[in-house]
């Protein structure tokens, strides 16, 4: 019998409301909000310790993302191997994505497990602009977004804005993007707009060890708080139902490797470079 779990959500009437129950009633939930917070999603303890090590260095250097390789943190930091992949693919969001997708076994991209992303108060340029994740052959990625430093987001640091109801397809991006960083992924201003009026928008406060989860198609940015004076630190992940052609696709296109997570455990598929 699996456990109950504790997700935040905003309501059809814009109203922040909180669910514990099943992982098919969250399951439901999700896809009819397509924003949630997991609470106590993974044991706080290897994230807050990654972020310790961590948070220095990629506060000198927030280009480090793209060069750290997370297995020799997991050493900097005193974990065991995988103890950090294993507290985010053995989390309940793992259990909610094989709720959402009927499956026992989920693909997990590699890459972005090795890239954490710092964000600093003082740096808002640095922030992604409105925008999708988007998907692969035609199915919408989820998205899994993990703290790691510091305890808390949303008021003491940089947390995520989303914008609640709008389409669940992909929109056009923007011919004149604004973000020097993240011009390719810019949303089309006029959607961006129009979305701004429409919908609920929402900016939900985390504490380690809880998860952001949504879907590649749900508009979102960076959002620093007036309060935010802390630089935060946080992992994504790409998550997808583990079907034929998604497996090739993240096999193909992953420049690390892939995940293939069951219940209970992982495989870990690297990818050989000839
Ligand atoms: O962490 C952030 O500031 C933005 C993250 C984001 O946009 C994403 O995970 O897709």
């Amino acid at each position: 019998m699996s456990k109950d779990i504790t997700i935040q959500f905003v309501d059809g009437a814009g109203k922040i409301r909180s669910l514990t129950g099943t992982l098919a009633a969250a399951a439901a939930r999700f896809e009819e909000s397509r924003v949630v917070v997991v609470k106590n999603a993974t044991p706080a303890e290897p994230l807050r310790r990654i972020g310790a090590a961590l948070l220095g260095p990629m506060r000198t250097d927030p280009g480090l993302r793209t060069t750290i390789d997370m297995f020799e943190w997991e050493r900097a930091a005193g974990l065991p191997s995988y103890a950090l992949f294993k507290a985010i693919l053995g989390s309940s969001v793992a259990a909610l994505m094989r709720a959402v997708f009927h499956m026992d076994s989920l693909l997990v991209m590699e890459h972005n497990l090795h890239r954490p992303r710092v964000q600093l108060p003082e740096a808002p340029d640095q922030g992604l602009p409105f925008h999708q994740d988007g998907g692969a052959c035609g199915v919408a990625m989820v998205r899994g977004w993990f703290l790691l430093s510091p305890e808390t987001c949303g008021e003491i640091a940089p947390n995520i804005e989303f914008l609640i109801g709008a389409p669940d397809t992909i929109l056009p991006k923007e011919g004149n993007p604004d973000s020097k960083t993240y011009a390719w992924l810019e949303l089309s201003h006029a959607e961006r707009d129009r979305l701004l009026n429409e919908c609920v928008r929402w900016q939900p406060s985390v504490e380690l060890g809880d998860a952001i989860v949504f879907k590649g198609t749900v508009p979102h940015r960076t959002n620093f708080p007036p309060t935010a004076a802390a630089p935060r630190l946080s992992l994504e992940t790409s998550i997808f139902p583990n079907k034929p052609d998604l497996y090739d696709y993240c096999v193909n296109n992953d420049p690390l490797g892939l995940l293939v997570v069951g219940n209970g455990s992982f495989d870990h598929i690297k990818r050989v470079r000839q």
